[in-house]
C-alpha cells in the first residue's frame, strides 16, 4: 500500500488534511510493511551481535532512504503541503545507548544488512533508555526518557523464554525492530523485555526501587551503578539479556538443521564489550542441559564467541564479585569455577586468571580464554592491548588478537544528515559512492576547482543556518552563522578533556578583555551527558554552563566569543551539529580514546579536526596528511611512560605557567561564584591542581597554540575549503561497510 492508501485506511482522509503526527504513524506502518517484504533468511551460518546498547536514533528517514523511497515520499508530502522534516520531528528518539559503543552497534547493524549478511542484533528493550538531560541552575539533572508508544518500530513477537535467577524466575517477551539495509535485505534487532515491568515505580527523576527486579529489570539502561543495589541490577540485566540470546541462538540453529555438536557452523556471537560475557557460561550450561559433555560444550562455545574490547580504562573493565554472581546466577558459578580451574591448571601467571584473589570474576579474561577472537577498535588501541594492557594474554594467544578499526554508516551520517553535501558529491562524481565509499577519493580532482570549493563553503553555511534555526526553536539558543563553529560532542569524561577546551575558552576570554580580539567570532559548542554518579564530570558541565552565561552577559566579550552547551545531546542533535561544524575537537589524552567515531562523522561532513594522536585520529592523520588536520600534544608512548613512572605533578604546571594559573584560578573567581556553586567549582579547581589524572595541563600550551593557528588558517577561506574537500575525499575508509567486511572476512566468515 502506498502512503495515500494507508492514510485513507487509517484516517479516512487525504494526506493534506492529516497532522504531522498522523502522517508519522502512517509512514511508520508503510515502512514496516515494506521492510518485512525484504526479510531473507538465507545462509547456514548466522551472526548474533549481542550488545547491551544499540543507540539507533530515529528510524523513519533512514528506513525510507534504505528502502529507496525517501525522495518519492518527500515529494508526495510536499505536493500535499507537508514537510518531511517536520514529520521527522514527531518521532521520539529511543536512547538505548550511552555513547560510542552503542552507536557503533547501530552502525554495524546497518552495514550488516546493507552487505546482505545474515546477522541480527540482540539486546534489551529499556523502557526509559538512558536518562534525558535537563539543565537547572547550570547543573545537569536527570529525568526519564519514555520513547515507546502504542504504535512504534517495535513489533511484539510470540517468542518468550524462561530465565532463572537465584530464587525466582521470569518470563521474557521478545520485541523486534526491522533493520533494513541500503537497497538490500532486512535483518532484525531483537530486544528482550519482561511484561511485569512497572513504569509507575519511577517518580519525577530516575529513582526507583532497585530491588524489585520483576518490576524494574528493563526500565533503564545501566541505572546508577554507584551503589551495590544498582550494580546488582546490572548483573540481572546482563544475565537476562544473554540467557535469552543463548536460548534464541540454540532454537534458531536447531531450526536450521544444527545438531548442537556443529553449532559453530550455524552461529557466531560477537560479544560487544564485556556486558554480554555471561553468554559464554550460559551457552555451556544450556548445551550441557541438552546432553553435551562439559569438555565438548566448552569447545563448541569457544568456537562460536568473539570479543570486542572498547576501552583500556581499568575502571570500565568489568569485574563482578563472586558474591553477586552467586546471588543472581548461582547456576553459572560451577561453570565459571571450572573455566577458571582449567586456566589455573595451565598457567602460573595469576594476571590471566578469571577469578582473582579478591574473589572477583574478570569478564574480559573469560572472553579471551574462551573466545576465538579478541579485537580492538582502532590501530593504536589494538597495539596498546597487545603491548601492554592485555600483553599477558597476547603472549598466550597471539593468533586471537586482531584490529578492526571502527566505522560509521554513511547512510545516516551523510545521505540522511547532509543532503546538500550529498547532492553536491553526486553531481561531481556520480552516485557510486553511496555503495562504495572509497569512490569519495574521486573528489580529490576538484581540490583546485574554485567553483566546487565555493559550493562546499556555501553548503557549510546553509547547514550552520539550519542548526541555528533548530537550536533557536528547540532550546532558545541564538547562534551566529558567520562565526567559527568549534564543536566537541561526546560523553563527558575527564579523559576526553572537555575541561581543556573550557580552559581555552577562559584564556580567550582574558585575551579579548585585554584587547586581543579574534579575527572572527568563535562559537564553542559542547554537547555531553555525564554519568549520574560521576561527580567531577558534572562539575565540568557546571563550569561550561557558567561560562556560557558569564560570557553571554559580558558585552565586551560576547561579540567575539560564545559558549553553547546544548541540552540532552543525542543522535538527533548530532545529526544537526555535525554537518554544521567547522572545527571538531578530538582532544582525548593520547592512549585513552580507543577509537572515537564522531571524528569520522565530522570528517565526512567536511569539518577539520584538532586532535591528539589517539584512537582513530591516528588513521585519520595518516589518510589526510599533516596539512589537513591539526595535531598537538604528547604521544601515547609519552603518556604511558608518565603513568609508569608516576612522574606527573599538575601543581608544577599551575605554579610555573602564568596563563594556566590565570585560567584555573578563574574557575573559583568571584565572577564565577556569583553565577555558579562554590562547592562544584572548588572541587573542580582542586582536582585540576592536585590531580589532573588525564594530564590536561601538560598539553594545554600546545593545544592553545594549535587552535590559534587553526583559527588564523580559517580566514583563508579557499585554503580551508581545500582542507574540507580533502577530508571528505579521504573519509571512505571510515565507512562501517569496510569495517563489517573485515569482521566478516577475519572473524564471522558468513557465507
Ligand atoms: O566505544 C567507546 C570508546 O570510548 C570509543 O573510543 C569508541 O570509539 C567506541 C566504539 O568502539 N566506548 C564506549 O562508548 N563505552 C561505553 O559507552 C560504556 C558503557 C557502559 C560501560 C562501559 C563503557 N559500563
Amino acid at each position: 500500500m502506498n502512503l495515500q492508501e494507508i492514510v485513507t485506511k487509517k484516517y479516512n482522509k487525504g494526506i493534506a488534511d492529516c497532522s504531522n503526527e498522523e502522517l508519522y504513524f502512517a509512514l511508520l506502518e508503510m515502512t514496516k510493511a515494506m521492510a518485512e517484504k525484504k526479510e531473507n533468511h538465507n545462509g547456514k551460518k548466522k551472526l548474533y551481535y549481542i550488545s547491551a546498547e544499540f543507540l539507533i536514533g530515529k528510524l523513519l528517514s533512514n528506513n525510507l532512504i534504505n528502502l529507496g523511497v525517501y525522495d518519492e515520499v518527500r515529494d508526495v508530502l510536499a505536493a500535499n503541503g507537508k514537510d518531511i522534516c517536520a514529520i521527522e520531528e514527531v518521532e521520539p528518539e529511543p536512547s538505548l545507548g550511552n555513547g560510542g559503543l552503542g552507536r557503533l552497534a547501530a552502525c554495524f547493524l546497518d552495514s550488516i544488512a546493507t552487505l546482505g549478511l545474515n546477522g541480527d542484533g540482540v539486546g534489551l528493550n529499556y523502557h526509559y533508555g538512558l536518562f534525558k538531560q535537563v539543565f537547572e541552575n547550570n547543573l545537569q539533572k536527570e529525568t526519564k526518557n519514555p520513547w515507546i508508544q502504542d504504535e512504534s518500530w517495535l513489533t511484539k513477537t510470540d517468542k518468550s523464554y524462561q530465565v532463572q535467577f537465584g530464587g525466582f524466575n521470569v518470563t521474557s517477551k521478545l520485541y523486534d525492530i526491522d533493520v533494513t539495509g541500503y537497497e538490500n535485505t532486512t535483518n532484525k534487532l531483537h530486544l528482550f523485555d519482561i511484561e511485569t515491568v512497572d513504569e509507575s515505580i519511577v517518580g519525577d527523576g530516575i529513582d526507583f526501587d532497585k530491588e524489585d527486579i520483576k518490576k524494574n529489570l528493563t526500565l533503564f539502561l545501566y541505572p546508577d551503578d554507584s551503589d551495590d543495589k544498582g550494580r546488582l541490577l546490572r548483573v540481572y540485566q546482563q544475565y537476562f539479556m544473554v540467557s535469552n540470546a543463548a536460548q534464541l541462538i540454540l532454537d534458531e540453529a536447531v531450526e536450521r538443521g544444527c545438531n548442537l555438536h556443529d553449532l559453530a557452523d550455524y552461529a557466531v556471537i560477537q560479544i560487544n564489550d564485556t556486558h554480554p560475557s555471561m553468554v559464554i557460561p550460559e551457552m555451556i550450561r544450556l548445551l550441557m542441559e541438552r546432553g553435551i559433555g562439559m569438555d565438548e560444550a566448552i569447545a563448541i562455545v569457544s568456537k562460536c564467541c568473539a570479543y570486542t574490547n572498547h576501552t583500556i580504562l581499568a575502571e570500565a573493565l568489568e569485574k563482578w564479585p563472586i558474591s553477586f554472581l552467586e546471588k543472581v546466577v548461582p547456576q553459572l558459578m560451577p561453570i565459571i569455577y571450572e573455566l577458571n580451574n582449567r586456566v589455573v591448571a595451565k598457567y602460573d601467571d595469576k594476571s590471566v586468571y578469571i577469578i582473582d584473589d579478591e574473589k572477583r570474576v574478570h569478564m574480559a579474561h573469560m572472553d579471551i580464554h574462551y573466545g576465538f577472537s579478541v579485537n580492538g577498535v582502532a590501530y593504536l588501541h589494538t597495539e596498546i592491548l597487545k603491548d601492554s594492557e592485555l600483553n599477558n594474554f597476547y603472549k598466550i594467544y597471539p593468533e586471537k588478537f586482531n584490529n578492526k578499526t571502527n566505522g560509521i554508516t554513511f547512510r545516516r551520517w551523510l545521505l540522511h544528515c547532509d543532503k546538500g553535501l550529498t547532492s553536491l558529491i553526486e553531481e561531481l562524481i556520480g552516485p557510486g559512492f553511496k555503495k562504495d565509499a572509497m569512490e569519495l577519493e574521486k573528489l580529490g580532482q576538484f581540490v583546485n576547482d574554485d567553483a566546487v570549493l565555493d559550493k562546499l563553503l556555501a553548503i557549510k553555511t546553509e547547514n550552520k543556518v539550519v542548526l541555528k534555526n533548530y537550536l533557536k526553536a528547540t532550546q532558545n539558543i541564538d547562534l551566529d552563522e558567520n562565526s567559527v563553529f568549534d564543536i566537541q560532542i561526546k560523553r563527558l569524561h575527564e579523559y576526553k578533556r572537555q575541561q581543556m577546551n573550557a580552559l581555552y575558552v577562559i584564556n580567550k576570554y582574558f585575551e579579548i578583555k585585554a584587547g586581543k580580539k579574534p579575527a572572527r567570532k568563535i562559537t564553542a559548542i559542547f554537547g555531553a551527558k555525564a554519568a549520574p554518579a560521576y561527580i567531577i564530570a558534572k562539575d565540568i558541565i557546571h563550569l561550561i554552563l557558567c561560562l556560557q552565561q558569564l560570557i553571554a552577559n559580558d558585552p565586551e566579550v560576547s561579540p567575539y566569543l560564545q559558549v553553547v552547551m546544548v541540552e540532552n545531546y543525542n543522535v538527533t542533535l548530532a545529526e544537526k551539529l555535525i554537518p554544521a561544524a567547522d572545527i571538531h575537537e578530538q582532544i582525548s589524552l593520547a592512549s585513552k580514546e580507543a577509537s572515537g567515531t564522531s571524528n569520522m562523522k565530522f570528517m565526512l561532513n567536511g569539518a577539520v579536526a584538532i586532535g591528539t594522536m589517539d584512537g582513530a585520529n591516528v588513521e585519520m592523520h595518516q589518510l589526510v596528511g599533516d596539512d589537513n588536520i591539526y595535531i598537538f600534544g604528547e604521544s601515547s608512548d609519552e603518556v604511558i611512560e608518565h603513568y609508569a613512572k608516576a612522574d606527573y605533578v599538575s601543581r608544577k604546571y599551575y605554579d610555573n605557567d602564568a596563563d594556566i594559573k590565570r585560567a584555573i584560578d578563574f574557575i573559583v573567581s568571584d565572577e564565577m561564584k556569583a553565577i555558579g556553586n562554590a562547592e562544584n567549582l572548588e572541587r573542580l579547581f582542586n582536582e585540576l591542581i592536585n590531580k589532573d589524572w588525564f594530564m590536561t595541563l601538560p598539553d594545554f600550551e600546545s593545544y592553545r597554540a594549535k587552535k590559534d593557528e587553526m583559527l588564523a588558517d580559517y580566514e583563508d577561506r579557499k585554503a580551508w575549503a581545500k582542507m574540507m574537500l580533502t577530508n571528505i575525499s579521504k573519509a571512505g575508509f571510515f565507512s562501517s561497510d569496510r569495517t563489517i567486511e573485515q569482521y566478516n572476512k577475519d572473524i564471522w566468515k558468513l557465507d
